[in-house]
């Protein structure tokens, strides 16, 4: 018999979510953070299955909800993708959201989800006009134009960014010689991977080492309802086809830090396929809290199956 694994697949502003709704391992009776542990070290099969080709492919985030044993909690979450687990995701929180509407679980005008994720929890409110609002884990910019130094087109340059945490470690940089346009992704996915190895090699990291694994770009917005355009490197060196949110709320930390982002104040943040988050942020004691807010669609409902005897039944990997 093949094993079934129940899918709902969307997008959440044109980047791709594929939750699993059943079928998924047991982790055991951990809290998220602790299943997510389990789920790395002893199910790294099921990941690569679910994402990889030959039934994913290279940009698909996937979800695997879990059991939460928080007061209240609706579900726990563990984001993965083509490489390992993200710590956290917006849009793939945003398409959980989605999914969970579509399958009657909650309704636009509900009281928010409560959803716990391994770096902590978060809400989701899916809104009377179908869009959904999360509020993030606490974000803050641990450091401010941080030097780094890349080889770029045949000489040394260097560029500086921040490095903020927003559910991920991001580097995030203002000042750089790329055009952000969809048709030169190419060369942004190398300017950001020659970032992201520099970073590495030089051992910079955010608090208490954690790897900076996103790094992201930002560019004068092309729309004329939104403050900045940007171009975010996941993990797995595919391109984040929304503004990403995890890196949006890195992103307003920053700017809460130097001044330039009041409680309150939206910040509209376009992506390199001209698809928008609007965020804003909130005090809480001594806590930035992001909320981030955008639309999902559902694209697919559907059962992946692994063959037993099928060379590639836990995908296709490096
Ligand atoms: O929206 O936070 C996000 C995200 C992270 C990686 C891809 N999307």
């Amino acid at each position: 018999m093949p094993q079934a694994i129940q899918v709902v697949d969307s997008h959440t502003e044109g980047e791709p979510t594929r939750v699993v709704i059943a079928g998924g391992p047991d982790l055991g009776p951990g809290t998220v953070a602790q299943q997510a542990q389990v789920f790395r070290e002893k199910f790294d099969w099921f990941r690569s299955a679910v994402v990889n080709e030959p039934r994913g492919y290279d940009a698909l985030v996937g979800a695997l909800t879990v059991p939460s044993r928080l007061p209240g909690a609706t579900t726990g979450i563990i984001f993965f993708n083509n490489v390992g687990l993200l710590n956290a995701c917006g849009h793939g929180t945003i398409g959980l959201a989605a999914t969970l509407a579509h399958l009657g679980r909650v309704k636009p005008g509900d009281p928010p989800l409560l959803i716990e994720t391994p770096v902590g929890t978060v809400t989701a409110a899916v809104e009377p006009d179908g869009s959904i609002a999360i509020e993030n884990v606490a974000s803050y910019r641990h450091l401010a134009q941080v030097p780094v130094t890349i080889q770029w087109e045949g000489r040394p340059l260097t560029v500086k960014g921040d490095i903020a945490w927003g559910g991920n470690w991001f580097f995030l940089i203002k000042d750089h010689p790329l055009s952000l346009s969809l048709s030169n992704s190419e060369q942004l996915t190398n300017f950001c991977w020659a970032v992201r190895q520099s970073l590495e090699a030089s051992g910079i990291t955010g608090a208490n080492r954690g790897h900076i694994d996103h790094i992201e770009l930002f560019g004068p917005p092309q729309r004329s309802d939104c403050d900045s355009r940007n171009f975010v490197l996941c993990p797995g060196r595919e391109y984040d086809r929304s503004p990403c949110g995890t890196g949006t709320s890195a992103k307003m930390a920053c700017l809460h830090a130097d001044g330039h982002l009041a409680p309150g104040q939206p910040w509209r943040q376009e992506s390199i396929i001209a698809s928008r988050f609007v965020g804003t942020v909130a005090l809480k004691g001594d806590q930035l809290i992001p909320t981030i807010r955008g639309s999902a669609f559902i694209t697919a409902t559907s059962t992946l199956l692994i063959q037993p005897g099928d060379p590639f039944a836990h995908g296709i990997r490096a």
